[in-house]
């Protein structure tokens, strides 16, 4: 779609999301292709939903939608119809007219602000920053014990390029009041029964919010962000779980104190301790906002069902990221992790980015191989061998094993 197009053209998605065509769904989804993710119950259905491929259906009304991990494989940048999709609220918007869309800055501002798309486009510089978007919950199926809450695999990330306009032009631009200390977000969608805590609102310190990494995007990949990841507009804070990544964001505002809205507290919270874990199957005593992501990797041209040849040299490859301190290093170990050896890394599309790594092997004998792939980064983090635990089962980050058969 063209620029012109974007201006005057109302984007809708179709009935079947909105939640009054109750018969549609089941019978679309008659005879759907099914996936069996890694973990117990682990069996999802496939659909393909407006701008999107097939995609792991976690639920449909609000859309839930996680990426088949073998997607991974064919692209360091996740392309638009392939990014998974997370929604809180039933009530999401179906229509956008991008002619009358608003974004609204005000609350403690000397000036504050209506913002057209075209004012957005127009009257601030445009930046772009490769960055992952993940949600805090994925991986969360692959807890032990198990945890309560969407039961992801590791599909809930995607790696986008982002346009838009740094969210510190647009605060500058209203003046904030010097007694600032957080910014609240909030997005066209709602709970169906609206009530003062309900609706799915975020916020960030002021300082944060003022880093000029943190940004409002209009363009996700070279083109309109899909419906489903927040057309027209969406909140990019680079390096931060996916919570604080308000899509169809529209309403922006500047406060004196800490926002303690339910999806900032007791939402999305994690143990106040150096690890942010606890013992499995206890709660921590002090929680904190969830924050930076931390640090992960994947292999992803192997599966636990994927056969090798003993004595054939054969390429591993996969991703690593992490929260924006850079990729450093990353090890693969064909052997249970006793033996390591370091991969090649791809090239660096930002410090934000999933980055490429590569490496061979040669399977050395008959039966099953642990292939274990370790990122290390320039923080001096590096993924833990052993998983770390939380009850909401947020920010996984062991180190993933694929077992593959050496025939
Ligand atoms: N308006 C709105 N924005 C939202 C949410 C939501 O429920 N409503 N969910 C957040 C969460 S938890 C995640 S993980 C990301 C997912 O982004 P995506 O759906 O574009 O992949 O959106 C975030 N932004
Ligand atoms: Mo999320």
């Amino acid at each position: 779609m063209n620029s012109k197009n974007f201006l005057n053209r109302r984007k809708v998605i179709t009935a079947t999301l909105a939640g009054g065509a109750s018969s549609i769904l089941p019978l679309w989804a008659m005879g759907a292709e099914k996936i069996n993710l890694p973990m117990a119950y682990g069996e999802r259905e496939l659909l393909a939903f407006p701008e999107k491929k097939p995609m792991i259906v976690l639920t449909t009304r609000p859309p839930q939608l996680e990426t088949p991990f073998n997607y991974y494989d064919n692209h360091v940048i996740t392309p638009n119809d392939e990014f998974f999709v997370r929604y809180h609220m039933a009530g999401i918007p179906t229509s956008i007219d991008p002619s009358t869309y608003r974004l609204k800055v005000g609350g403690n501002v000397g000036k504050p602000l209506e913002i057209s798309l075209s004012d957005l486009k127009k009257n601030f510089p445009s930046q772009r920053i490769v960055a992952v978007n993940q949600c805090s919950g994925n991986s969360r199926g692959l807890f032990e014990p198990r945890v309560n809450g969407g039961q992801l695999a590791n599909g809930a990330m995607g790696n986008a390029a982002w346009v838009g306009v740094a969210l510190k032009d647009i605060l500058q631009a209203t003046n904030p009041g010097r007694s600032a200390k957080q910014v609240t977000f909030n997005g066209l969608d709602d709970p169906l029964v609206l009530s003062k805590d309900s609706d799915f609102v975020k916020s960030l310190d002021i300082d944060h919010a003022m880093d000029g990494d943190v940004m409002v995007a209009y363009q996700m990949n070279g083109t309109d962000i899909p419906f489903l990841n927040g057309y027209p507009i969406k909140l990019v804070v680079p390096g931060y779980y996916g919570t604080y990544w308000v899509k169809h964001l529209s309403e922006i505002n500047v406060i004196d104190d800490v926002y303690n809205g339910y999806w900032m507290n007791p939402a999305y919270r994690i143990p106040d301790n150096d690890c942010n874990c606890v013992e499995p199957g206890t709660a921590p005593s002090k929680t904190i906002p969830i924050n930076k992501f931390t640090i992960r990797s994947f292999i992803t041209n192997f599966t636990n069902s994927s056969i090798v040849t003993v004595g054939k040299s054969v390429q591993a490859r996969g991703i690593a990221f992490d929260a924006g301190y850079g990729i450093k290093k990353v090890l693969f170990s064909q052997d249970n992790g006793q033996n390591w050896l370091e991969a090649r890394l791809g090239q660096d599309l930002g410090r934000f980015s999933f980055r490429e790594w590569r490496t061979e092997f040669t399977p050395k004998q008959k039966g099953i191989l642990d292939l274990r792939v370790r990122a290390f980064n320039h923080a001096g983090e590096m993924q833990p061998m052993t998983a770390k635990w939380m009850p909401p089962g947020y920010m996984r980050n062991i180190v993933e094993t694929v077992k593959v058969t050496a025939v």
